[in-house]
């Protein structure tokens, strides 16, 4: 519909409290969105209301971007990238928005004038923790950086009501608490109830001819659900480019079902509409492992409908035809999670918009692009056929004919080959019958990627084999990154400074230019000012670890840091190993000269995963011991911070001195955390696992502690049949650390507590700790003795700040839009309101 004419030519007034970037404009902007929209005179705003007044104040001043940017998209018809994922792990955007603005400094100032702190306002913001680890935030940096290289994009995902639970420690134990993050309001977001669509689900399938005598089918569903659109700013840093992150909220078509409430049954109508509501109620708080449940199917299928329904919109609106999908979008998968997309666009396509099975299946195929995010076999997803037939059932039939045409395919290149033909097919026929969503996403797409060098050749040598032969122009690999902006200007404002004072700053956008550093790597006064910040973060951080978990911690410890989500093939109970190790050292040797460190840890694990849980207990249990231990006074302590999230992890990053990357080589696709870690000048001891491998190769071996059995290693010593009592018969110290968990030392005496970890390790150790026990206590030695010289660290810190350009997530997206997207970046300019409707 074209806006009426009266309407097209109206100037729509700016008025420059919306806009205005003197202090006293925005100054005058907060006190009115604090009168005009939180209700509040200042005797009685509380803090709150103080940081949604100036969330609302960066709105306005995002808002004209943003609007620019719809309408040069829709103008030019611009080429645009759907990011399609059921993870946003976005973390507070009001700092975030003031970085990109390039307001930060100026705000700050407005807000001390008014006798405020911007510190304790963005303090306020609930985190919008839609993810459970490094997809859901590596998709975060991916927008990011999207709109900072003004590549048009789309990000699509679900508005779930609680995001990942809040983390309490009690009793050393793991408690998971709700987390409400929309109970104050969320004033990044718009809702967009006009362009709301319905999402089928259930009931059954009917063959009929239409007019023109063809073979159709209709889907006649059980239940009916509505997704309504919540969009989400997403402003590039210093451009005029503002994307939009599209969040779908389920809802009941109708409040109340009136022919059910006018028959007088209210509280079944009521009871749909609660039904209906709780799709998008909770995220699944699961990393790498697929629970395989009904609510988490109906979660997918509801946003990828909802997201390729909006896509449909939009072509459309910009009067494009149904052959010009693939022109207008590249829908990118961000791992299986929205797998069922295959399925649904060629779905939509015939069923609603008439095309033929071939039109349909060229478009589809043209449009996807597959992201494989995991090598852990419990995380690649499969559901059941039956469970999948019941809620997709025209889904499932498509799937069908999809298999069948393709295993003609194969059928044709590789006769005789029938274990190749069970390999590949979409349904796992083994035992109960399943369908393969890494499979559908294979076949259903023109371009299949990992998130590493190593994870990409494991991929096709192993999980994707088959695939790769048969498709070997499909595979490329795209090693991810994080984005400066975040990880670096807002989180670590004292090296920030002293970059830009050194190297101006470009970098920000240029992460490359880092490598100027290198010239000032041998410099005194430079390696001084450098460790001197390095101090005073640690110092910040060692005052909140004071506040949160009443220890006192001497910011000249080596800070050694394990922060991510908790899974035995990340190996935290390898680092307690060491520790416990070093315990006892310094026990039967009080004179060992070690370097004080800290340990700390951080990181949620899934609330069912009984030996996660039990890894948390441990690491606390060996707190407990260790900080009340008076031998060990100025010399360990350890630390696990409690809700690890995306602004805790801002504080961590800046304070570290080594990055533990301990995972068994193999198991990490890329990791993420290990980017920033090192970014800020965090040295990493680490396996050749995910990106380690990239990141050692970039900032020198010199520079990165290497230890631990590589991939073909482990398959090797797996092969010849590995046996962890060989290790723990033969290693002393690795049997006394082992043991004295055993006992009790760790658990207040009970011995029962830590039995099945340790009984698993012992008797199977999937990822290999007792094998890698020796060569990574060895090699923290190396670290131990590293950090006693001052210099030498600080040149190994710096180098690796110099060397971290190519982790820049900008790098990764330059490189999708060059060898997948084929997007080409359209500049924004700031259009005036006045012309927007012509
Ligand atoms: O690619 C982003 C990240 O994704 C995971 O977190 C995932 O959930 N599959 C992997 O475990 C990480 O290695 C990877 O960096």
């Amino acid at each position: 519909m074209q806006p009426a004419a009266n309407l097209n030519h109206a100037a729509v007034q700016v008025e420059d409290d919306r806009t205005g970037l003197t202090p006293e404009t925005l100054k005058r902007a907060f006190l009115d969105n604090l009168f005009y929209i939180q209700g509040k005179f200042p005797r009685l705003a509380t803090q709150h209301d103080y940081y949604m007044a100036l969330a609302y104040t960066v709105r306005d001043r995002l808002l004209q971007r943003w609007i620019s940017t719809a309408a040069a998209y829709t103008e030019q018809g611009s080429r645009t990238v759907a990011y399609l994922s059921a993870e946003f792990l976005m973390g507070p955007q009001l700092g975030h928005n003031l970085v990109n603005l390039g307001i930060y400094d100026i705000v700050q100032q407005a807000v001390a004038d008014l006798g405020l702190n911007l510190d304790e306002l963005m303090e306020q913001e609930a985190e919008p923790g839609l993810g459970n680890g490094g997809l859901g935030r590596l998709a975060a940096c991916y927008l990011d950086s999207m709109a900072t290289l003004e590549v048009p994009s789309l990000g699509y995902g679900i508005r779930y009501e609680f995001g990942i639970f809040r983390q309490d420690i009690r009793n050393g134990q793991q408690v998971e608490v709700t987390d409400k993050w929309l109970r104050l309001g969320n004033p990044w977001e718009l809702p967009r109830p006009e362009w709301a669509v319905d999402v089928k689900l259930g009931g059954h399938t009917e063959a009929y001819t239409d007019r023109s005598g063809r073979y159709r089918v209709r889907w006649i569903p059980y239940q009916v659900i509505k997704g309504v659109p919540y969009d989400m700013p997403i402003a590039g840093y210093r451009t005029n480019t503002c994307n939009t992150l599209r969040l779908w909220s389920a809802q009941a078509p109708e409040a109340f079902d009136f022919e059910i409430f006018n028959s007088g049954d209210y509280l079944g109508a009521v009871q749909d509409k609660l039904s209906s509501e709780n799709l998008s109620k909770v995220l699944y708080p699961n990393d790498n492992i697929s629970q395989g449940k009904r609510l988490r199917l109906a979660q997918q299928i509801f946003f990828v409908s909802c997201s390729l329904q909006d896509m449909l919109r939009i072509l459309a609106r910009q009067g494009l035809a149904l052959s010009q999908f693939s022109q207008k979008f590249v829908i990118q998968l961000n791992d299986t999670h929205p797998a069922v997309t295959v399925a649904e666009l060629m779905r939509l396509l015939m069923d609603e918009h008439g095309l033929s099975w071939d039109a349909a299946w060229d478009i589809t195929q043209r449009s996807i692009a597959y992201t494989n995010h995991t090598l852990m076999p419990e995380a690649l997803e499969k559901w059941p056929v039956d469970m999948f037939g019941q809620l997709l059932p025209r889904h499932l039939e498509i799937i069908y004919e999809i298999n069948h045409r393709f295993l003609e395919q194969v059928r044709a290149r590789f006769p005789d080959d029938s274990d190749r033909l069970r390999r590949l097919s979409l349904i796992d026929e083994s035992g109960e019958r399943y369908v393969r969503m890494a499979h559908l996403a294979c076949v259903g797409s023109f371009s299949i990627n990992g998130v590493a060098a190593l994870h990409t050749e494991l991929l096709k040598q192993d999980v994707l084999k088959d695939f790769y032969e048969l498709y070997p122009e499909k595979f490329n690999s795209k090693t991810n990154g994080v984005t400066p902006r975040r990880f670096m200007v807002l989180s670590n404002p004292r090296q920030t400074e002293m970059l830009n004072r050194t190297i101006g700053d470009t970098w920000v956008s240029r992460l490359d230019e880092l490598k100027r550093l290198e010239a000032k790597a041998e410099d005194p006064s430079f390696q001084h000012d450098w460790h001197m910040i390095k101090q005073a973060n640690k110092g910040d951080l060692a005052n909140y670890m004071a506040k949160q978990n009443g220890l006192v911690i001497n910011p000249e410890s080596l800070f050694d840091v394990q922060v991510k989500r908790i899974h035995e093939y990340k190996r935290q109970h390898l680092n307690v190993l060491h520790i416990i190790t070093l315990y006892h050292r310094l026990k039967a040797s009080p004179n060992l000269e070690v370097p004080p460190r800290t340990f700390i840890f951080g990181g949620k694990a899934a609330p069912g995963y009984h030996v996660a849980k039990l890894m948390i207990r441990l690491v606390n249990g060996v707190a407990e011991v260790i900080n009340h231990d008076p031998a060990m006074r100025d010399r360990l302590k350890v630390v696990f911070l409690r809700n690890f999230n995306v602004r805790l992890a801002q504080r961590i990053y800046p304070a570290a001195d080594l990055s533990e990357q301990i995972s068994m080589a193999g198991k990490e696709a890329s990791g993420t955390g290990n980017m920033k870690f090192a970014l800020n000048g965090a040295v990493t001891i680490g396996t050749l696992d995910g990106a380690n491998v990239e990141i050692r190769d970039e900032v020198g071996a010199e520079n990165f502690f290497l230890f631990g059995l590589t991939a073909p290693e482990v398959y090797a010593l797996k092969a010849q049949g590995y046996n962890p009592w060989d290790y723990y018969q033969g290693d002393p110290e690795l049997k006394q650390a082992l043991d004295s968990i055993l006992v009790g030392t760790f658990s207040r005496g009970d011995g029962e507590v830590f039995k099945p970890l340790i009984d698993s390790l012992l008797n199977w150790d999937p990822y290999l700790l007792l094998a890698d026990y020796q060569d990574y206590v060895a090699c923290q030695e190396r670290v131990g003795q590293a950090f006693c010289d001052r210099t030498h660290w600080t040149r190994m810190s710096i180098l690796n700040v110099a060397r971290m350009g190519l982790f820049s997530s900008d790098r990764s997206i330059q490189d999708y839009c060059r060898d997948v997207w084929r997007t080409p970046a359209v500049p924004i300019e700031l259009t005036d309101h006045a012309q927007l409707g012509e």
